[in-house]
């Protein structure tokens, strides 16, 4: 999940719990991707396989529409799944299915797997989030933060939301529950001065990751989307290179609308890795091809629940293999 962090520092408490999850994720994956899913298996059961033939291409490629994948990505997928296919003279159900999850899985995993991490090495290293009203940026603060804890980092928690003051009181209570300091002003308080001083405060007390909460905005709205903008430059002035990741959280639940909020915040901030949130209850997980694909934008992270473990690496093969089947289901159904 993070670079830049020694492996021998981890605990082995949080290794073994991420080895368990990981078995129990594809499992809950898929059946939290139900609905997407459903859509996958339910086209290609309505198939009658006399063969890998054009209708099921078609159908493939209405699903992969329906599962929110959009147009560009489903005309990639359908096209190497096709020749794959053929290259291979693959002729049945199964077969035809892992080729789909391995192609889906592959689209999904950016050139440099370096990529999917967090590099938390910079000192400090800055992590901005953004996101529209509601996807759980504040709660994955929370999550990051106290995976940095267990691992021996010291986090600090800037309160950059000031447009509700509930939103500074959710973030120290987030600091609380983690046992980290934050840097907060009253409400109404310029954000870019809070993050100034969040940034300033986080270098001379030595803190290692600063993680910058914001205030939730519609991407369409374009003052809120200046006020972000400032918020980068006074990151930037004060910390040459930072901030270090700026992450886009999306409700994993918010279908083609995602791929709209990510074009304009990667416009606005240069958004470098998204995290998808509230994977556990019903999900199309389609729309992270669909970033992926159009933005060069990798999946760094999913959040998976509302409590501080929470939240775990985004790995392409589990994920496709969730959504679509193919292999994995028989060491999920061993797993659950
Ligand atoms: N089930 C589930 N709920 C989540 C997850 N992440 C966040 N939530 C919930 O989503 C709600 C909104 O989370 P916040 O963290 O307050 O979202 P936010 O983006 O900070 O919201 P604003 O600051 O209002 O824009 C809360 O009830 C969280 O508990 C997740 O991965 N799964
Ligand atoms: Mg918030």
């Amino acid at each position: 999940m993070f670079k830049g962090v020694v492996e021998a520092d981890v605990p082995a408490t949080v290794l073994e719990e991420e080895a368990v999850e990981r078995r129990g994720l594809f499992g809950r994956l898929r059946r939290n991707l139900g609905k997407a899913r459903g859509a996958v298996t339910d086209a290609l059961k309505s198939v009658v396989y006399v063969g890998v033939d054009r209708r099921l291409y078609e159908q493939t490629e209405e699903m992969l529409i329906a599962a929110d994948v959009g147009v560009d990505g489903t005309i990639k997928i359908v096209d190497e799944l096709e020749r794959r296919c053929t290259a291979k003279k693959i002729e049945t159900k199964e077969p035809f299915q892992n080729e789909l999850a391995d192609v889906v899985a592959e689209l999904l995993r950016p050139d440099d797997p370096e990529l999917q991490r967090i590099d938390v090495s910079h000192e400090p290293t800055v992590i901005l989030m953004v996101g529209v009203n509601g996807t759980g940026k504040t709660t994955t603060i929370g999550k990051i933060a106290w995976r940095l804890k267990e691992m021996g980092k010291t986090p600090l928690m800037v309160a950059g939301d000031t447009f509700r003051a509930a939103a500074v009181e959710q973030l120290s209570e987030w600091a609380d529950r983690v046992g980290c300091e934050i840097v907060k002003q009253g409400s109404e308080a310029d954000p870019a001065a809070v993050v100034y001083d969040g940034v300033a405060a986080a270098r001379s007390r030595g803190a290692d990751v600063v993680l910058i909460d914001t205030a939730g905005r519609l991407h369409t709205q374009v003052n809120l989307m200046r006020e972000l903008e400032k918020v980068r430059r006074v990151i930037e002035k004060q910390l040459p290179g930072a901030p270090h990741e700026t992450l886009l959280v999306l409700d994993a639940t918010t279908g083609q609308n995602g791929l709209r909020q990510a074009q304009e915040f990667k416009q606005a901030v240069d958004v470098s890795g998204v995290v998808l949130t509230k994977l556990d209850g019903t999900a199309k997980g389609g729309i992270v091809v669909a970033i992926h694909e159009s933005l060069g934008i990798p999946i760094k992270l999913i959040g998976v629940g509302e409590k501080l473990q929470d939240l775990r690496p985004f790995e392409a093969d589990v994920f496709a293999r969730a959504i679509f089947g193919g292999d994995g289901d028989a060491g999920s159904a061993a797993a659950e």
